[in-house]
């Protein structure tokens, strides 16, 4: 396993950051995450998306494929094994210790171990990841749909959103987290997927489980989820803005 960097340095790293006017291009230079290339969202292709957006009502489903357009490899983005020993000791026993936990504002907040999550009704898709890098690849998703989960524990009339905890944290020791709202929570393609391709999901894609939201872009799908929050607000969550690259400058609602 890598070192991790001392706490010291990324106390260092952080300030220097947050001193120096170019936080933004100079964060995403130094992450290891690599996110997509700047000026999307100006170019032709963002303003396509936007307009696509208001246009193409949030309950659709995304377009399925059939097993002829799989991808011969779906690739790695992003992280690609957690460098931390939590997740190491997790990996190692084939993720038989590790459970989802999900709380926040729900009525009976919940564990689940992978075994309980594959004994759950499952639904499975063939659908088209999109990078706002620039690529694109097609994968047959299984997992349990988030409304079986969202039945058993029971939101809060004052949930609001649904955020996603993963286990990776970046050389600053940010942790990757992720939210959406309830009209995606609920949408019947939203999984928690334990499987690609008929195979337990490889770490590299996210074990033991990461979510699939098919109508907005691949970093809205945290990998490595560890613990779900339902809350009100999101501004009070690490940066403040509802995900990892959010709270760098991407768009909370990345609709494809
Ligand atoms: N925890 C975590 N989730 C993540 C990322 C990451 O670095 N860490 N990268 C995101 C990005 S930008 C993409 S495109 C997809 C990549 O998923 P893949 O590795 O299965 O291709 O995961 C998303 N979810
Ligand atoms: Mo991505």
């Amino acid at each position: 396993m890598k070192k991790k960097i001392s706490l010291d340095r990324r106390r260092f790293l952080v300030r220097a950051a947050q001193l120096s006017g170019l936080f933004l291009l100079a964060g995403c230079e130094n992450l290891s995450r690599k996110p997509w290339f700047e000026g999307l969202l100006s170019s032709a292709e963002g303003v396509t998306r936007r307009v696509q957006r208001l246009i193409t009502p949030r309950k659709a489903m995304a377009r399925e494929f059939t097993e002829a357009d799989l991808s011969p490899v779906f690739p790695v983005n992003g992280t690609s094994d957690p460098d931390t020993e939590e997740y190491l000791a997790l990996a190692q026993n084939n993720f038989s210790g590790w459970q989802l936990e999900v709380g926040g504002l729900v009525e009976t907040p919940a564990r689940f171990s992978l075994a309980e999550l594959r004994q759950l009704p499952s639904r499975t898709q063939i659908t088209r990841h999109d990078c706002v890098e620039g690529w694109s690849a097609i994968g047959k998703w299984k997992g349990v749909p988030l409304n079986i989960i969202l039945d058993r524990v029971r939101p809060r009339p004052q949930a609001r959103y649904v955020v996603f905890h993963s286990a990776d944290p970046d050389e600053l020791g940010q942790y990757y987290y992720e939210s959406i709202d309830f009209e995606d929570a609920y949408h019947p393609q939203t999984i928690l997927a334990y499987d690609l391709n008929d195979r337990p999901l490889p770490i590299g894609n996210g074990a033991p489980l990461r979510l699939r939201l098919e109508r907005q872009l691949g970093y809205k799908m945290a990998k490595y989820v560890m613990r779900i929050e339902l809350v009100d607000r999101l501004d009070n969550i690490a940066g403040g803005k509802g995900g990892y690259w959010e709270d760098q400058g991407y768009e909370w609602y990345a609709g494809i």
